[in-house]
């Protein structure tokens, strides 16, 4: 019998590995899938926004294309230095406003007479994008254009021969400055100097960039190569599905609902993933006020979890300066930023481990453990009908940490739909809940709290069975959180702290704030206003984070609403963004500010949604006695506060008189009959 069996084994288990040896098919792509640019598109991730023109100058959002061409002078333009610091981020690329909406060219265009050439700027022999362009290629950047199709000044706006306007104009950018990895079409879709909007051609505009950059990815609301991820706060969907449903749908107001542009669709037909543009100042452009108010590394940092780490590339708007230049806070940023990013992802504590599943396809290139290489095209796939497989990975040695990284391998398609990750405390007595989440895509990253194990479990449901390309593990540094200063209608101030039992310690004298500066110990009042900074510490001062500075005009403490007399709307002048006042269309907002003032202006905070009735077009009044009214605003316009609903702070020509102001909304954002006023203030200072 022994003899028998040591006879056969050999052959029995020779046939079994000769059985297991047997490779599988490669899985099955599953619905709408990318194209080979798409995918080398998605894996630059992470590239600059430039928007940079005479509203660096100017000082508004959007110009209306009446501008003097001359106001457009910078000193000492240095495109080496943008894409010197683009590289030092490690950004991909760079994509630059070649024309914003107000039309003004920032190359000599022969289909315009709003160009650099009518401008001081070089004696008129200026070429912004032929300058980009030779150092995006000299520090080996990728170079983008931006093209609004939306012209506030061509005079042949809103005619039909604007669309051949508009292609000449991408035909002469798109084969003039050498490869052009994006191009960028803003949606917004407003009236030109002739009062007239224009129906845009865009199938002639898309075979135009196609018939000279074919590998070119075209941005819009609905792509076809990219879409807008609905917000311009950096926050692409948890969900985040990178297939759409296009037909039918155009950019701008004629594109899907932002919430859909958020969340992407299941099972959509069309490969359009997400890209998510954001400015690292509150406005796109450059002004000398938001100097102090560029975005915290924290704040960044949030950003790229919910851009990068949503299965969306990150488009950081990074404006150019009055001379032409990166302003050094903004330079600055971007580096601490950087180093957050590599400090966070530097040890991927998966490596050395052993991943296991049982629901493995067949074959040496399927298997668990390509997941733990540094190659994004090797994967592990599961067998074809398991929809719900999972994974284990053990750990060489027992690790902590609070990051997850996952990644599809997205040429076979997006096929994971949610998926659980369990880890093994043997105190608690086995596996223990750790996180959860939807789609994955390119790239998933999720947070959590700190957790220590040797190993973890991940559980998929899939439409189709998954391809996973990564899985990482890391340990990153918990930021510290910046102080968050509010003021009430009193105008007393708090200064309060998402990190448990920070010290803070503020100025008010305009000096930088340091663990030298006032300690914070209860709140204080500032009713006529003024500039707080603040900063918080742990660890005796050792750690402190980074400094946030707020200024305040005067406070709404005697303020009342005169009219309308509905409920909630004192909400407008309570100190408070987050209550809001609803004000009928063709109705006004007539407040007593119960003094005599000077205005030099005034200030509205919108509600920061999207899909907020925010006012775009208003009327302004100013009055001494309630009943006499001086038409300081007529029509006037919040630029892209729609897309972007920020706090508006808008100067008078010359300073007024008055103790009433009356706001009136001529239009909502969503052009429903009622606008929301989160605040209504002035500006005196
Ligand atoms: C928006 C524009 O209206 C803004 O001015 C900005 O250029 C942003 C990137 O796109 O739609």
């Amino acid at each position: 019998m022994k003899i028998i069996s040591r006879i056969i084994s050999p052959v029995f288990f020779a046939g079994i590995s000769l059985f297991s040896c047997k490779t599988d098919k490669p899985p099955v792509p599953y619905g709408a899938l990318p194209s080979e640019d798409q995918i080398k598109w998605q894996k630059l991730e992470y590239y600059m926004f430039v928007h940079f023109g005479p509203n660096t100058f100017t000082d508004v959002e959007w110009g209306d294309g009446k501008e003097d061409p001359k106001v457009f002078n910078p000193a000492g333009v240095d495109c080496r230095q943008w894409a010197a610091t683009a590289k030092a981020a490690k950004m991909k690329g760079i994509i630059i406003t070649a024309k914003h909406h107000d039309g003004f060219c920032l190359w000599p265009s022969k289909y315009s007479a709003h160009t650099v050439r009518e401008s001081p700027w070089k004696d008129g022999k200026g070429d912004i994008l032929k300058e980009l362009s030779d150092a995006c290629r000299e520090y080996g950047l990728k170079f983008g254009l931006y093209l609004s199709p939306w012209d506030r000044n061509h005079p042949a706006y809103g005619t039909n021969g604007y669309n051949q306007v508009f292609a000449n104009t991408l035909d002469e950018v798109l084969s003039g400055y050498g490869e052009v990895f994006e191009q960028w079409f803003d949606g917004a879709n407003g009236e030109g100097h002739n009062g007239k909007k224009q129906v845009y051609n865009w199938d002639l505009f898309h075979k135009t960039v196609y018939r000279n950059q074919a590998h070119a990815i075209i941005f819009s609301d609905v792509g076809p190569g990219c879409r807008w991820m609905g917000n311009e706060k950096g926050i692409a969907g948890e969900t985040n599905w990178s297939t759409l449903n296009t037909e039918g749908f155009e950019p701008g107001r004629g594109a899907p609902s932002v919430e859909i542009l958020n969340n992407g669709e299941q099972g959509g037909k069309a490969w359009v993933p997400a890209e998510t543009d954001v400015s690292i100042r509150p406005g796109w452009f450059y002004s000398p006020s938001t100097d102090d108010k560029v975005k915290t590394v924290e704040e960044l940092m949030d950003i790229y979890y919910t851009s990068v780490g949503r299965n969306s590339n990150l488009l950081l708007n990074v404006p150019p300066d009055r001379r032409g230049r990166i302003h050094p806070a903004d330079s600055m940023r971007l580096m601490e930023f950087r180093k957050a990013i590599d400090e966070a992802f530097e040890e991927n504590l998966v490596s050395g481990s052993e991943a296991r599943s049982g629901e493995t396809r067949s074959g040496a290139q399927y298997r668990p453990d390509n997941i733990l290489d540094d190659d994004y095209d090797t994967y592990w796939a599961s067998k074809d009908d398991s929809l719900s497989p999972s994974i284990e990975i053990e750990f060489k040695k027992s690790a902590t940490f609070n990051r997850l990284l996952l990644q599809e391998y997205i040429p076979l398609g997006q096929r994971v739909s949610s998926f659980s990750v369990k880890y093994r405390d043997e105190e608690k007595g086995g596996w223990c809940e750790l996180t959860k989440a939807t789609t994955i895509g390119y790239k998933r990253i999720l947070r959590f709290p700190a957790v220590t194990t040797d190993k973890i479990k991940i559980e998929f449901n899939a439409l189709a069975g998954p391809v996973i390309s990564a899985i990482g593990a890391y340990k990153a540094r918990e930021q510290l959180s910046a102080p968050v200063i509010e003021r009430d209608k009193a105008g007393l101030v708090t200064i309060g702290s998402k990190t448990p039992d920070p010290v803070i310690y503020y100025t008010t004298d305009g000096k930088e704030a340091s663990v030298n500066s006032i300690r914070y110990q209860k709140p204080f009042a500032m009713p006529q206003g003024g500039v707080i900074r603040a900063i918080a510490a742990v660890e005796d001062g050792h750690r402190t984070s980074e400094a946030v500075t707020v200024s305040y005009d005067m406070a709404p403490a005697k303020w009342v609403v005169v009219s309308p007399d509905t409920d909630g709307a004192s909400n407008a002048i309570d100190g408070s963004s987050r209550t809001f006042a609803r004000i009928g269309k063709n109705d006004a907002l007539i407040v007593d500010s119960g003094e005599n003032l000077t205005l030099k202006g005034f200030s509205y905070t919108p509600v920061a949604n999207v899909e907020a009735a925010n006012v775009s077009v208003y009327d302004l009044h100013v009055s001494m006695d309630g009943q006499n009214w001086t038409k300081v605003k007529s029509n006037a316009v919040f630029n892209n506060i729609r897309n972007n609903p920020a706090p508006q702070n808008v100067l008078f020509d010359k300073a007024v008189n008055g103790r009433y102001l009356k706001f009136s909304p001529v239009e909502s954002t969503n052009k429903s009959d009622a606008c929301v006023v989160a605040e209504l203030g002035v500006i005196t200072r």
